[in-house]
Order: C-alpha cells, then sequence, then structure tokens
C-alpha cells in the first residue's frame, strides 16, 4: 500500500508542472466526455469484443480515444501514450498519457449513468509499478461530474452542485460500518471465484457496492460516497487517474502488502480502514484460489 502521493520531480527544468498536465488533460477529458455523451444519445452499438462475449468495445470507445489521442498529440507530440483501445506508443518526453476513453463501458452501453472518460498523465515509467502520476481527470458525463488531481495539490470535484470542493476520504469509519465498493472480472471463472470474495466480505462490512466503473469507484473513495473499494483485474488505464485523485484526498492506494495497484489488486481507503480491509481481502483472495 502506498499513501498519499508526493510526486519527485525530474531534474529537467523543462519537465512541465503537473498543473500544466492537469489543465490540458482537463480540457480534453470535458470534450471527450461530452463527444460520449452525445453518441449516446444517438445510439450505442458494439463494435467487438475483446477477452470475451462479455468484455465490448462500442465504436463511441474507439471514437473516443482517437479523439484523445488526436488532440494530446497535437499539444504535447513528444509525449507516449498508453489507451485501453489502441497500440501503446512511447515518447521522448518522459511523460506517458494512460487513458480510459470509456470507463464502465458496460453501463455505457446498457445506458446506465455510471461511466467516465478517464486521463492521467505518468512519468519514470509506463509500468504501473513504478511511474508516478503527475495529473489525472475523470469526468461522469451524465452527472457533469469533473474530479481531478495533480501531485502535491489535492484533489477536487467540479460539478453542476460543487465548485472545485476539496476531496477527502471518509476517516474513522469501523470495518463493520464501511460501505465497500468492487467489481467482477470479464471472465466467468474468475467471477464465480470473486463471488468467494464477496461473501467472506459481506457479513463484515456495512454493504457492498458494484457500480462498474473503477475510475468512478475510486473517485467515490476520494469523495465519500465510498468508504473503501478493492477490486481484482483492472488495467493500468482503469485505475491511473483514479488513484491519483484518491491519494490526493488522503486515501491508501495500493495492492496487497507494500504493492502498488495492479491488476493483482487495486485496494483504496483511509490508512486506518485499509489496514483493516487489506489483510482481510487478501485472505479472501487466497481461499478463493485468486492469485496475491
Ligand atoms: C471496467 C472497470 C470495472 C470492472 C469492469 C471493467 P472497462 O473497465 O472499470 O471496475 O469491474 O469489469 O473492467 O472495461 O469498462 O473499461
Amino acid at each position: 500500500m502506498t499513501s498519499s502521493s508526493s510526486a519527485s520531480f525530474s531534474s529537467d527544468s523543462a519537465a512541465p508542472a503537473s498543473a500544466e498536465l492537469l489543465e490540458l488533460a482537463r480540457s480534453i477529458a470535458i470534450d471527450a466526455a461530452e463527444l460520449v455523451a452525445r453518441r449516446r444519445a444517438d445510439g450505442v452499438t458494439v463494435a467487438a469484443t475483446k477477452s470475451s462475449l462479455e468484455d465490448v468495445v462500442t465504436f463511441a470507445d474507439r471514437e473516443s480515444e482517437d479523439f484523445i489521442r488526436a488532440r494530446l498529440a497535437e499539444a504535447r507530440p513528444e509525449d507516449g501514450f498508453l489507451g485501453e483501445e489502441s497500440e501503446a506508443t512511447p515518447g521522448s518526453s518522459g511523460i506517458t498519457w494512460v487513458v480510459d476513453p470509456i470507463d464502465g463501458t458496460v453501463n455505457y452501453l446498457y445506458d446506465i449513468p455510471a461511466y467516465a472518460v478517464s486521463i492521467a498523465a505518468v512519468t519514470g515509467s509506463t509500468d504501473p509499478a513504478e511511474w508516478t502520476a503527475l495529473a489525472g481527470v475523470v469526468v461522469n458525463p451524465v452527472l457533469g461530474e469533473v474530479f481531478s488531481a495533480s501531485a502535491g495539490g489535492g484533489a477536487f470535484l467540479d460539478s453542476p452542485r460543487a465548485a472545485h470542493r476539496r476531496l477527502a476520504v471518509n476517516e474513522d469509519v469501523a470495518l463493520a460500518q464501511a460501505l465497500v465498493g468492487t467489481g467482477f472480472s470479464y471472465s466467468a471463472e474468475v467471477r464465480v471465484k470473486q463471488g468467494q470474495v464477496v461473501t467472506g466480505l459481506v457479513g463484515k462490512v456495512r454493504d457492498i457496492r458494484r457500480a462498474g466503473s473503477a475510475a468512478l469507484d475510486l473517485c467515490s473513495v476520494a469523495l465519500g460516497r465510498l468508504d473503501a473499494y478493492a477490486e481484482r483485474g483492472l488495467n493500468p488505464w482503469d485505475h491511473a487517474a483514479g488513484a491519483l485523485i484518491c491519494r490526493e484526498a488522503g486515501a491508501r492506494v495500493g495492492g496487497f502488502g507494500d504493492a502498488k495497484e495492479s491488476g493483482v489488486m487495486t485496494l483504496a481507503a483511509a490508512p486506518a480502514l485499509a489496514a483493516e480491509l487489506e489483510p482481510l481481502v487478501r485472505e479472501l483472495h487466497r481461499n478463493a484460489d485468486l492469485p496475491l
């Protein structure tokens, strides 16, 4: 588990300030979210399936990523790009953009109002275990909610009901009173094992929520709409921006033990609650024969 972020910046004085990266990410994410909302209103169709029949990509996913990629290349052509729906490209600037063009794709397909555009700028590596996130933005176009954070700059929500509200996780929540978010794999075999984990958890916490977007789940922890979140099987673009927003809101975010967030586990909560939840989730994953 790693505590709140305090990014170490390269000595290169040309390295962009996190605030500059954040404003670029915010502008593009808001425009992409508007595009995604328009396409939803027009009607959504599946373009292809990926790891399973349940793992779909819509034409809007692809259009959103193409839009984001083009805007980033225009503004910062030397940066790298790592997105869910297209080939990763290395950069020469030391900055990589990690993008989920629509996180919560199945919700989007079913018109369930819980999906988001997620854009993060990272440095140091394209490996989530080694990168340092500098800026992150998650936009829910249905609610008009813009979650944002820069390394060391705090996390914020801008929406029709909140003008640049500073985010802070729920503190002093006992495990038995914790509202915990989670999610499930696109593999039925893994979902069955994750069901065993939830069976072991549901009687030990207040309740479980499965909203269908990791990016929004992490922002919900930052905002206090959830007390904690734990999910196995995320991709780097699912958590890149949300993890920074959550850390900047005071959460401990990571995997099992001292590991960083990864496909093995992404767990987020206030430090005291995370210290109670992590060993329990780890034991339940071990008992369900899921990798630790
Ligand atoms: C989704 C995640 C969600 C997880 C889903 C899926 P996608 O990402 O945000 O937390 O439970 O299985 O992975 O596929 O919508 O970008």
